[in-house]
């Protein structure tokens, strides 16, 4: 099977929830996911805008930037088989209350408290992966990373 790697965020209203933090810890393992690295961080107001580029102008940006730099996240590297859309799976579509309605066994529907405070990120491609990982991780080497692996592991 071949390892894929994804950068997933418990953001500040989880991390804020001792209990939330640790149920979502154990999904983490539950599910067979690698924890390569994790750490504790806040963020900036600026390293928010920065993440978020993306969505500059549009009108949940600035709610989203400052709630991202209102309090502690725990970041993880995350390895496993397809981790990208299997994170992303279990974390549940963006909007809490379509998680709910749509699905209700999702971390967003379970723990998510409104569209912006929606308890987890995941990267949402192979190219995001390689982007935020670095964002978060800048020490950190997906490629030499990758190589170190038994080749049965990689792409
Ligand atoms: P995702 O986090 O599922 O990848 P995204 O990349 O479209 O979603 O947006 C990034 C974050 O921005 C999202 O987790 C929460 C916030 N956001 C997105 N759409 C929103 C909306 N319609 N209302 C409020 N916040 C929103
Ligand atoms: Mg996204």
């Amino acid at each position: 099977k071949v390892l894929q790697l994804t950068l997933a965020v418990i953001k500040p209203d989880a991390v804020a929830h001792p209990l939330i933090m640790e149920a979502l810890h154990q999904k983490i393992l539950e599910h067979k996911f690698s924890i390569v690295k994790s750490k504790d961080l806040v963020w900036q107001r600026q390293d928010s805008e920065r993440f978020y580029a993306e969505h500059e102008g549009r009108f949940f940006y600035q709610r989203l930037v400052e709630f991202m730099s209102s309090g502690p996240m725990r970041a993880y590297i995350l390895a496993r088989e397809d981790a990208i859309s299997y994170w992303r799976e279990l974390m549940g579509p963006t909007k809490v209350f379509r998680a709910r309605y749509t699905s209700p066994d999702t971390i967003r529907a379970q723990f998510g408290l409104t569209d912006t405070r929606n308890t987890t990120h995941g990267s949402d491609s192979a190219e995001s992966a390689q982007r935020e990982i670095t964002f978060f991780f800048p020490e950190f080497h997906v490629q030499e990373w990758m190589e170190r692996l038994e080749p049965s592991f990689r792409a």
